[in-house]
């Protein structure tokens, strides 16, 4: 469990960093149930339950580490039990109850990361982790209309470095503007997760998905990447040719890369 909790305060000196999380800005959720040993299994809740707002049957019993509500990032990266805590889903399926380390309240849009956290089990997948962020160029397109369109996106992102298209195989969805943590925005991102490890906001942030908070990021920030590149192009008075259809297919072919998760 240890390691799985010093990934996550890695990754969040690295969203920090970047300047993707400003302020509280950004979320974490991984699902640690495979690592928490009896000592924590057996602890007593901080708190009375909390509801979720919604029933989620495939998260009965499981546990969380999630960023706490109006916490920072940066702070996150050196103390992650002071900036974080361990929630365990009740056998309702309707509640949670925090176990650990300090009765930290988790992260204000929690019912969407536990909303796709239900679906990845659902669905069988071994995809544990949720990451929502800031990333400062991918949010920058979404600002105009013709960076709103998935598929567009998606093909101009992979045809500017291979391995855009070999380390974000499933692309980059799109979720027009809708409220911070409202059931709108949880819901429009659960539909294109379905889809994509990664979605992108508009003007707001993305959200991602991997087997560990690691994988979640690296598929923003080859993504991101690949958006600075097009950016840096056009500032140089260019837009830039990108990697040809033909270019791109080969490397789907040889490298035998995944069409859907
Ligand atoms: O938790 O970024 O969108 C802070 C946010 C919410
Ligand atoms: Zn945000």
């Amino acid at each position: 469990m240890k390691e799985v909790i010093n990934q996550v305060a890695e990754v969040a000196g690295y969203l920090w960093q970047k300047g993707w999380a400003e302020r509280n800005g950004g979320n974490i959720t991984v699902n640690i149930t495979d690592c928490v040993d009896n000592a924590v299994r057996s602890l007593p809740p901080l708190l009375p339950a909390i509801a979720i707002g919604k029933q989620l049957p495939f998260l009965k019993g499981q546990f969380f580490y999630a960023k706490g509500t109006g916490k920072r990032m940066r702070d996150l990266a050196r103390r992650p039990m002071d900036n974080g805590s361990i929630i365990r889903i009740c056998d309702d399926c309707e509640h949670y109850e925090i176990v650990a380390e300090h009765p930290v309240l988790p992260t204000s849009e929690l019912p969407s990361h536990l909303e796709i956290q239900n679906y990845l089990m659902a669905s069988g997948t071994r995809y544990k982790a949720t990451l929502h962020t800031h990333p400062i160029e991918l949010v920058a397109m979404s600002h105009s209309k013709q960076w709103l369109d998935s598929h567009h996106l998606t093909q101009v992102l992979w045809s500017m470095i291979p391995e855009t298209l070999a380390f974000a195989p499933l692309g980059i969805g799109v979720v027009p503007y809708a409220l911070p943590g409202s059931i709108l925005l949880a819901e429009s991102t659960l539909e294109q997760i379905k889809q994509h490890d990664v979605v992108l906001w508009e003007k707001h942030g993305v959200f991602a998905v991997g087997e560990d908070i690691m994988e979640a990021f690296d598929q923003v920030d080859v993504l991101n990447k690949a958006a600075v590149l097009y950016m840096t192009a056009c500032n140089m008075g260019f837009t830039p040719d990108g990697m040809s259809q033909q270019s791109v297919q080969e490397i789907q072919q040889v490298f035998h890369l995944p069409t859907h998760r």
